[in-house]
């Protein structure tokens, strides 16, 4: 008897301050849906908003374009995580700084109910809850979506008191 694989839904957030962010991003789904054990199930529009580096808010850094993603999937996490590196390493990520510009970065916001506390693997993502990056993208295709341990996300957004630019659909 073959073993049933789990589809799991997750929440996936891909952001971009460099190079041609838009079209990166677009790339960037597109590879994400072409992946085995990955199923897209919809896709929020652009939002733009200055660079977050750890000391705050800087805006002589070029700013980003996030969108938020969701799927469903076979992987596990860290399989999961695996894939995100190499669609990361396909479009020229060089990791330096922390927090520093990218051309891509993708990142697990969750994965179902599950909550994973590994030094390389964090999931729900540990800053996503403060991000209004993160979460407006995701309220738009998910109106009703909770962060497990945090609550719904349109009260997570509200209470962040940030606003984010529309930036149009992907290309
Ligand atoms: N990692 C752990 N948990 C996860 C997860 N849930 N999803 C590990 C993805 N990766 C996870 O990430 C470092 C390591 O985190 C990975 O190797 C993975 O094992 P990284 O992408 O190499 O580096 P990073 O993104 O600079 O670090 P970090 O701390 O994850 O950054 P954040 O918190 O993701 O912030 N400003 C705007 N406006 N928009 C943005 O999208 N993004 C960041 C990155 C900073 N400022 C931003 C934005
Ligand atoms: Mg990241």
């Amino acid at each position: 008897v073959k073993p049933r694989s789990i589809d799991l839904p997750a929440v996936l957030s891909i952001g971009s301050n460099l190079g041609d962010r838009a079209a990166t991003l677009r790339d960037a789904v597109t590879e994400l849906a072409a992946s085995p054990g990955i199923r897209l199930l919809a896709v929020s529009d652009l939002v733009e908003t200055p660079a977050l580096k750890p000391d705050g808010v800087d805006h002589a850094a070029p700013a980003y374009l996030n969108a938020a993603v969701s799927i469903m999937t076979t992987l596990r996490p860290r399989a999961l995580l695996e894939r995100i590196h190499e669609i990361e390493a396909a479009h020229g990520r060089v990791r330096q700084e922390r927090w520093g510009d990218r051309t891509l970065d993708i990142d697990i916001v969750t994965m179902d109910g599950l909550r994973i506390e590994e030094e390389d693997l964090v999931i729900p993502h540990p800053r996503a809850h403060e991000r209004a990056f993160v979460l407006a993208p995701w309220l738009q295709i998910a109106p009703d979506a909770e962060l497990p341990g945090r609550g719904r996300v349109d009260a997570l957004l509200a209470a962040t008191g940030d606003t984010v630019e529309p930036a149009g659909a992907l290309p």
